[in-house]
C-alpha cells in the first residue's frame, strides 16, 4: 500500500512559510495538515485562518483541516469555503456527528473523524461505514512534541481488522509523535497515512531527502 505523508504545518518555520510550503511541495509531500484549535476543546490555539488561506493558495496538493474545536458542525460551511480537501473533527465534540459527516461529504469534501487516545471504538462504531478517513490520535490533542502513547496500538489493530471484516473503505491516518520507526511499524499493519511533525520531519534536515526516505520505509 502506498503511503500518504501529511506535513503538520503547525510545526513549520513561520519566519519563512512561503519557502516551507515550496520545499515540501518539491519534496512531494502528499497533504498539508492544518491544525485548528479553539482554546476550549483543547487548551491551546493552533494555526490561524490566514495561514490556512495562504497554504491553500500556494499549493495544488491536498490540504486538510484537523478541527480541535467544540461544535464543529457550525463550521463545516466556513472551512468548506476555504477550499480544503479533507475535514476531520472529533465526534465527541459534536451533538450529531453522523449529520456532520453527511454535511461535509455533501460539499464534495472528504470527511474524517479524529479519535482521541481515550475515545473508545464502541462510541464511533456506527460512523465507521460513512467516513473517508479515521485520524487516530497517538497523543492527546493540542500540542506537538509529545510522547507516543503505545496503548493506542490496540485500537489501530482493531480498526484494521474491522475494515477488512466489514469491507469499510476508510483510510487510517495516525497523528502524534510519528517517528520513522512508527511509520515502518504501522505501515506494516495497514495504516495508510502519517502526520509528520517534530518527530520525523521538521527540524530534521532537508525535506527533499527525508520525505523519499520515509516513503520507502
Ligand atoms: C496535535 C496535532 C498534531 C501535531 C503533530 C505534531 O494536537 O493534531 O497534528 O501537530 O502530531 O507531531 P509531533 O511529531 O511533534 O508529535
Ligand atoms: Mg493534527
Amino acid at each position: 500500500m502506498e503511503k500518504m505523508l501529511f506535513a503538520s504545518m503547525m510545526c513549520a518555520d513561520y519566519g519563512s512559510l512561503k519557502d516551507e510550503v515550496k520545499a515540501l511541495e518539491s519534496a512531494e509531500i502528499d497533504v498539508y495538515h492544518v491544525d485548528i484549535m479553539d482554546g476550549s476543546y483543547v487548551p491551546n490555539f493552533g494555526m490561524g485562518l490566514q495561514d490556512l488561506e495562504y497554504i491553500r493558495k500556494a499549493t495544488k496538493k491536498l490540504v486538510d483541516v484537523h478541527l480541535m474545536i467544540e461544535n464543529p458542525s457550525r463550521y463545516v460551511d466556513f472551512f468548506a469555503a476555504k477550499g480544503v480537501d479533507i475535514i476531520y473533527f472529533h465526534p465527541e465534540a459534536d451533538v450529531h456527528p453522523a449529520r456532520t459527516i453527511d454535511s461535509i461529504r455533501g460539499k464534495n469534501i472528504k470527511a474524517g473523524i479524529a479519535l482521541n487516545p481515550g475515545t473508545s471504538l464502541e462510541f464511533v462504531k456506527p460512523l465507521l461505514g460513512i467516513v473517508d478517513y479515521i485520524l487516530v490520535m497517538t497523543v492527546n490533542p493540542g500540542f506537538a512534541g509529545q510522547k507516543y502513547l503505545e496503548y493506542v496500538n490496540e485500537k489501530i489493530e482493531e480498526l484494521v481488522e474491522l475494515k477488512e471484516k466489514k469491507g469499510y473503505t476508510y483510510e487510517l491516518v495516525v497523528d502524534g509523535a510519528i517517528s520513522p520507526e512508527k511509520i515502518s511499524e504501522l505501515s506494516k499493519v495497514g495504516v495508510k497515512g502519517f502526520v509528520l511533525g517534530t518527530s520525523a520531519l521538521f527540524g530534521k534536515g532537508k525535506y527533499e531527502e527525508i520525505i523519499p526516505e520515509l516513503k520507502k520505509l
